[in-house]
């Protein structure tokens, strides 16, 4: 029911209409001249926060028109062709070094001194400002607030800093699009507040395609984030917050650096986030660090030996916007970039034999995080308006979907490549579209991909197959190719065979014929990326050099990449609910913080969590809805979808886990006791997985990573304490922390509650922890934040708990 050419020009002057209106209110939504209880009150929004089918503003209200699946017509292409241009490679990223020194007790790390950049510190310079309110600490941009947005205090210090000392760093600033960026050489140039996206340093002028990192284990770094887009919220194209806030997607940092515990920060200011390295584990599983697959390159063919599991070494992980509310539209217009962790075993150097590395398809210039065969690929959907603009529809709550397919934010690009084994690097980095790839020749058959990670985790034996298992956002597949056995000239393209037709979930996952042929109304089904086997590509690696199609191939795909983690008895089991609310097109009216004003979030939420079958509750910031008691402990979690025909890609923060089962369904081969940090629920479906916590603590996320469901308050924090007997853990996060409130003047925090469903020490809770002395010591300080802090801790919510309480003891007495 897609517009069609016969379409007559009067249904697509009012399909027309119905956009400029909706992209009208949904600018002034954004630049907050109307709030949603306003439109609301008009009737504009329906009861589940949707758009109401209004004549003019909806495009499905007078004609089964255009909308499929973007709700507005299609997006133009201005005549450009598929394959028609070169699939950009990242734009690799590269780190200063720091230097060590002592000042006032801390040890604190320089960058090269012609950068002219503050020092990396373990405390904020919000703490400095506080403490001296000296000019040298403030925001250069705004001389009210402090020039770091990172919270003040030990609880927003890095954590283990000596241990895990940077270093390396890099500086990156997220500003306003250069000049001359276009999706596609036949699309218009995109307006500089239509994508806010990186450069190196402090160059405000932003760049496409996105950054990549290579990290390396035993090398922590500082990632230093300038924030320079426009302070005035309404310069923003219809979408963006002004605030960020960046999310390591899934590394194992502290939670002052995971970026998803309400801490944004402002134009003018940068944020320190401690990118540790630290490999799991490491205060329980081969503590001495002897253990050689346990390490990194140490960039002399060598290995740098680093505490923990080397089951739990990671590989392909990405950085992204986590501002709650605005994360959708903040990452859609450029906040993001790809990480690649570098071990031992996963080196990135295919031709290093020294029992350790695996080598897996990468290349041979570098000692390690060789990338002329190792390439990342950052799929994702855009929307256009009518003049080619970047669109997107803050309306739109069951998921943002865009209509034209962007591989490393070029519209279906080609990329050359020698006949010889490959490594991809996928990444679904769509805001609502799942996607299902799966690789074709000339004859529109099948060319098989070997599996070697999932979500950024080795599995332990690769699986080959045709097609991938479907990719909710954020999900990542890691993938061999082997072109060898194709000739010079032959085709091969990326086939995606999930149809959308709203952004609730797929609607079908097509057959490979409807699919090619796009029998279908979802444009973004088919093909969207080409490889063409060439004689020759030039390096990336050594620049200058080329690399030809008869040169070695030294990779392998071993048989087995790592070991099982088994499946054990867990301390406890939780039961975690993803759901709408209870009555249709009711709104759950709940407490809720921040930007309850800012966008009267207040009016309610269609969306909520429900931990271990008690009450429906959306985000709050300030509400822990689980707590993970003790380090080391292990958990299996059920996350279930109770919200019928919908499905959600359920992201865990900071640990991984591990797919036990999906209750009554099958598991596919791609599941079977992986390691994932996104698993897709399915309709009306479940997944139990096994994690364990340790090493660090403080409050992080879980939550649908469809990031519209996200940002209408799919997530439920949770907090991890650290162990107050082990010396290396922090002292500070033994207890729950207090929660940031940030404004451009500088943050002060607030006291949570705990959900007594989601806290073990509760009296009611079941399985919970034990009540020996050392417990019940715990349980009184856990609900009592210590306040190092005084003078800018304000008490909230005890009534209110106390009422909850009580309220929940009625219940359970009936
Ligand atoms: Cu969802």
């Amino acid at each position: 029911m897609y517009l069609k050419p016969h379409a007559s020009r009067r249904r697509k002057k009012e399909a027309q209409n119905a956009r400029n209106n909706r992209a009208e209110i949904v600018k002034a939504l954004s630049q907050g001249q109307v709030s949603r209880r306003e439109l609301f009150k008009w009737g504009i929004f329906t009861g589940l926060g949707t758009l109401a089918n209004v004549n003019g503003l909806s495009p499905f209200a007078t004609s089964a028109y255009a909308a499929v699946p973007t709700g507005v017509p299609r997006s133009p292409t201005f005549g450009a062709l598929p394959f028609t241009q070169p699939m950009p490679r990242l734009r690799l990223e590269e780190p200063h070094d720091l230097v060590p020194r002592a000042n006032g007790g801390e040890t604190e790390l320089a960058f090269p001194s012609y950068l002219e950049e503050p020092a990396a510190r373990r405390l904020s310079y919000h703490t400095d400002f506080d403490a001296s309110g000296r000019r040298e600490y403030r925001n250069p941009k705004f001389s009210g607030g402090p020039m770091e947005g990172r919270p003040p205090g030990e609880y927003f210090a890095h954590q283990r800093w000596l241990e895990y000392l940077p270093k390396k760093g890099f500086i990156m600033t997220l500003g306003r699009l250069d000049d001359g960026f276009s999706f596609h050489p036949n699309f218009p140039d995109q307006d500089r507040d239509s994508v806010w996206t990186f450069n190196s340093g402090r160059n405000e002028d932003a760049v496409l395609p996105p950054p990549l990192m290579k990290m390396r284990y035993g090398e922590p770094v500082i990632f230093r984030h300038y924030n320079q887009v426009p302070d005035d919220p309404k310069k923003n194209n219809g979408f963006g917050s002004i605030s960020q806030a960046t999310h390591n997607h899934n590394a194992h940092n502290a939670s002052a650096s995971d970026g998803a515990s309400n801490a944004h920060f402002f134009p003018g200011q940068f944020y320190d986030y401690h990118w540790s390295t630290t490999l799991a584990r490491a205060d329980m599983i081969n503590t001495n660090a002897t253990d050689r697959r346990a390490s990194g390159p140490d960039g002399d063919g060598g290995l740098n030996l680093v505490k923990g599991d080397f089951r739990e070494l990671q590989s392909s992980l990405w950085f992204h916007d986590h501002r709650f509310f605005f994360t959708a539209e903040n990452v859609y217009k450029g906040h993001l970039g790809a990480l690649n962790y570098y071990s031992g075993p996963d080196r990135g150097n295919e031709r290093v034999n020294d029992g350790v590395n695996l080598r897996l398809p990468s290349g041979t210039e570098l000692d390690w995080g060789n990338i002329d065969f190792d390439v990342n690929l950052i799929i994702s959907d855009a929307a256009l308006d009518e003049e080619g603009q970047y669109f997107f529809d803050i309306f739109e709550t069951n998921g943002f979907l865009g209509d034209l397919m962007l591989v490393n934010f070029a519209y279906k690009p080609y990329f050359e490549v020698l006949p010889r084994k490959y490594r991809f690097r996928l990444l679904n980095a769509c805001m609502a579209r799942f996607i299902r790839p799966g690789l074709i020749n000339q004859r529109n058959r099948w060319v098989p991909m070997t599996v070697i990670a999932t979500d950024g985790n080795l599995m332990v034996n690769p699986v080959k197959v045709n097609q991938l298992d479907p990719m909710g956002p954020a999900e990542r597949f890691d993938v061999v190719v082997d072109f060898s056995q194709f000739p010079i000239g032959s085709k091969i393209r990326m086939l995606n065979v999930a149809e959308h037709e709203s952004g609730e979930r797929p609607k079908e996952y097509l057959s490979r014929k409807d699919a090619i042929d796009q029998d279908t109304d979802d444009p973004a089904v088919g093909t969207f990326l080409e490889f063409r086997v060439v004689d020759r590509v030039k390096s990336v690696d050594n620049p200058g050099k080329t690399h030809y199609a008869n040169a070695p191939d030294y990779s392998r795909v071993p048989s087995q990449l790592t070991e099982q983690i088994p499946i054990i008895d867990p301390v406890r089991v939780r039961h975690i609910e993803w759901k709408g609310t209870d009555e249709p097109g009711e709104l759950l009216r709940d407490e809720c913080f921040p930007d309850c004003d800012e966008r009267n979030i207040r009016e309610g939420f269609g969306w909520t969590v429900r931990i271990n079958g008690e009450s429906n509750h959306f985000l709050n910031a300030n509400r822990v809805s689980m707590l993970v008691p003790r380090p080391g402990e292990t958990e299996h979690w059920i996350l279930s979808n109770g919200s019928g025909g919908w499905d959600h890609p359920i992201h865990l923060h900071f640990e991984e886990g591990i797919t036990i089962d999906r209750g009554g369904r099958k598991l596919s081969a791609l599941e079977r006791n992986v390691r994932k940090d996104v698993w897709r629920t399915g309709r009306g479906g479940q997944v139990k997985i096994q994690v364990t916590f340790g090493e660090y603590g403080g409050a992080y996320v879980t939550h649908c990573h469809n990031t519209v469901h996200e940002d209408w308050a799919m997530l439920a924090r949770y907090d991890v304490l650290t162990d107050p007997t082990d010396p290396k853990q922090s002292k500070y996060h033994v207890s729950v922390v207090p929660t940031p409130n940030p404004t451009k003047y500088g943050v002060t925090f607030v006291d949570p509650e705990i959900l007594p469903e989601g806290n073990p020490f509760d009296r009611d809770f079941e399985g919970g922890v034990g009540k020996d002395d050392d417990d019940e010591k715990m349980a009184a300080s856990i609900n009592r934040v210590a306040a190092s802090e005084p003078s800018t801790t304000r008490k909230t919510r005890k009534s209110r708990k106390k009422s909850k309480r009580a309220r929940r003891k009625a219940r359970r007495r009936k």
